[in-house]
């Protein structure tokens, strides 16, 4: 391209980030090896406690060395197949297939016979005393149905538990019929990483109004003003990184 500035729906904004898949710039970490890393998100990004990144693994590809322990860290399959193999178990982590491992576990990841794309949140663990700290968990978006919420058309699928105080984050899958969307500008102090899942629709961040597509991630940290409304031509979905059950200190 010469001579022409490339445009893009990529942003910084006030509170919160827009990154689309052509705003990556896959970066290397050395248990991947050549195999992209795009970093979503991380601390380096304050006020952010997470680091939330996309990983494409080529065909029989994987980890090349293992990732130690020290942060509990959540696993979603986009695409393709993999295996995440963390102390002596395998957890299937194709297309819609999720883990959870505590900070006390270190992992590798092999991709099947096609490529695949994997989402990871990690994160250091907030113990809660009173409350045990959670164990390794493993499951599919299409174990259990989504669950109703006030607003029609609006439904939920929560991937880790949400009752008990010993966990920290909650993963949630938030669905949308087309037009419908959530019934409030939220401003709460909880961050949020929000990986587009399916569809599209027009998010309101802080001031600003983004339209966003499947494949779009937006980081928005504590308090930053949010409200969503899925676009008409379909429905539209999104995975939701939440803290939750922490008072903020
Ligand atoms: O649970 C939530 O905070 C959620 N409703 N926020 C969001 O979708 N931006
Ligand atoms: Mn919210």
């Amino acid at each position: 391209m010469t001579g022409e500035t490339p445009t893009s729906r990529g942003t910084l904004g006030r509170g919160y980030t827009v990154v689309t898949p052509a705003n990556h710039y896959p970066s290397r970490l050395p248990e991947y090896g050549d195999q992209p890393v795009v970093k979503l998100v991380t601390p380096r990004l304050a006020p952010s406690r997470i680091g939330e990144y996309l990983v494409s693994l080529a065909p029989e590809g994987g980890t090349v060395r293992s990732v130690e322990a020290g942060f509990e860290t959540f696993f979603y399959g986009l695409d393709g197949s993999a295996v995440l193999l963390a102390e002596g178990t395998a957890h299937p982590l194709g297309a819609g297939a999720f883990a959870y491992l505590p900070s006390w576990s270190s992992y590798d990841i092999r991709a099947g016979a096609t490529a695949a794309r994997i989402l990871i949140v990690k994160r250091r663990h907030e113990p809660h005393s009173g409350s045990d700290a959670p164990g390794a968990l493993a499951g599919h978006r299409a174990d259990e149905p989504f669950a109703e919420t006030a607003v029609p058309g609006f439904t939920r699928r929560e991937l880790l538990p949400v009752a008990d105080p010993g966990w920290d984050f909650n993963m949630s899958l938030l669905r949308f019929a087309p037009g419908v969307g959530l019934d409030k500008i939220e401003v709460h102090d909880e961050e949020h990483g929000l990986y587009m899942t399916e569809g599209g629709g027009t998010y309101i961040l802080g001031e600003d109004a983004h339209e966003v597509v499947v494949g779009d991630f937006i980081y928005m940290a504590p308090y930053c003003p949010q409200g969503f409304t899925a676009g008409v031509a379909g429905p539209a979905e999104y995975l939701l990184y939440k803290d939750v059950w922490r008072d903020g200190f």
